[in-house]
């Protein structure tokens, strides 16, 4: 016998799993928005929350409790879409579910299980936001952030954030490698490891941070090379996307889905920080490097590819949108997952042709009121005389 609260739960869990989405009312020429959330807490299946026994669990009530599913890599394997979400509990412990659908904008169910990573490091104390690379040596590799409490500052919430490293081929096994080591930078979060060889070695995209949240001097996002995957060092970083003064990305910026690439050169898709009266506020923008050397930036928009909008402004942590994952398919196709708030899921979709577009045709930002001014009365004068010629 099961509790009748049961039923009525899991009825309204299976309506949102069947619950179709579509193209919200919203509109930039560049990518679609999506009317619902792809996942939330409430994705989280019953069995991982209740005691679902009348004995031990008389009131049918949560004992172990989820309170937001966010910042999720993202992968196609066999022609379906696989996010390895990081779900944070009530007991602000983060860890990865694997969840599945078959079109890559609604219906997507978690696995039965968690991820359980091979429990490898005892000072670790939290992990999150995994990166999935599809590497050309074979694997599929999941970079994430490890988080361990630091113990040689008198600061009950002093902390050091390092690279995890694993891999897989399924999602399931997963392999433990050791943390990414960066011997000129003291902490590392964002850390996304490039689909290919370049010169021969593994190169990942870092962000040098000098401090758990303050990344210091750390200048932007960094990529380094590496000769072992195993036992992953990196002794130099260099400087791919900057931080600039007066832009989105001053406060900090970090890479966010592995790059795609195209004929132009690889698009990356990250985020970028910056201070305001209301706390920091985190926004998706795009870059794009050479293909040849992708630690050189070749083009980068001016301004913000997507901001928080409407109700994805507030959650747990407001003003916040994040990616760490995008598929793009052979059709050219191209599904952005974000997250709002660290609360929820979301998808944004566009293809191929049209990010090369937005990223090689939108102007650079020029830093300066004046010559904003200028950007914009350029772009007026031309439209007002296509106007007259169109008439
Ligand atoms: O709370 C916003 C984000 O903050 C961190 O990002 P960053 O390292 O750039 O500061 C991460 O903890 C991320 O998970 C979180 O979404």
């Amino acid at each position: 016998m099961l509790h009748k609260n049961y039923y009525t739960e899991l009825e309204k869990y299976n309506a949102l799993i069947n619950k179709k989405n579509k193209v919200a009312d919203f509109y930039n020429g560049i990518y679609d928005r999506y009317e619902n959330p792809v996942l939330t807490r409430d994705h989280i299946p019953l069995t991982w929350k209740y005691d679902l026994n009348v004995e031990t669990n008389p009131y049918f009530m949560e004992r172990i409790g989820v309170n937001a599913v966010m910042n999720s890599g993202a992968i196609e394997l066999n022609g379906k879409f696989y996010l390895v979400a990081r779900i944070e509990g009530n007991d602000r412990k983060s860890f990865f579910g694997v969840a599945e659908s078959d079109n890559g904008v609604d219906g997507f169910e978690f696995w039965d299980y968690p991820v359980e990573l091979p429990d490898t490091c005892k000072e670790e104390t939290n992990v999150y936001d995994m990166r999935l690379t599809k590497h050309e040596d074979g694997y599929i590799y999941g970079t994430f952030c490890s988080e361990s409490k630091d113990t040689s500052a008198n600061d009950l919430s002093a902390a050091v954030a390092a690279a995890g490293i694993v891999r897989t081929k399924d999602l399931k096994t997963w392999e433990r490698l050791d943390n990414l080591k960066t011997l000129r930078s003291p902490q590392q979060r964002n850390v996304v490891l490039h689909p290919e060889f370049v010169n021969g070695k593994y190169a990942f995209y870092t962000r040098p941070m000098d401090d758990f949240i303050d990344t210091g001097s750390g200048g932007g996002i960094g990529f380094g090379l590496c000769d072992d995957i195993e036992h992953a060092v990196i002794d130099e970083e260099i400087i791919t996307s900057c931080r600039k003064y007066h832009t989105i990305t001053e406060v900090k910026n970090g890479a966010g889905a592995v790059p795609i690439k195209t004929d132009k050169g690889y698009i990356h898709i990250a985020h970028g920080v910056r201070n305001t009266a209301a706390g920091l506020r985190y926004v998706i923008y795009a870059f794009a490097t050479d293909l040849k050397e992708p630690w050189k930036v070749i083009a980068e928009p001016s301004g913000f590819l997507i901001a928080p909008l409407a109700s994805e402004r507030v959650g747990d942590v407001s003003n916040v949108v994040f990616t760490n994952g995008a598929i793009a398919r052979d059709n050219g196709d191209v599904y952005i997952y974000y997250a709002s708030s660290d609360t929820r899921m979301h998808v944004a979709t566009t293809t191929i042709d049209k990010l090369v577009d937005y990223v090689f045709n939108t102007p650079e930002d020029p830093l300066r009121s004046p010559d904003c001014v200028q950007q914009r009365c350029e772009l007026i004068r031309k439209n007002l005389e296509y106007l007259k010629d169109e008439k």
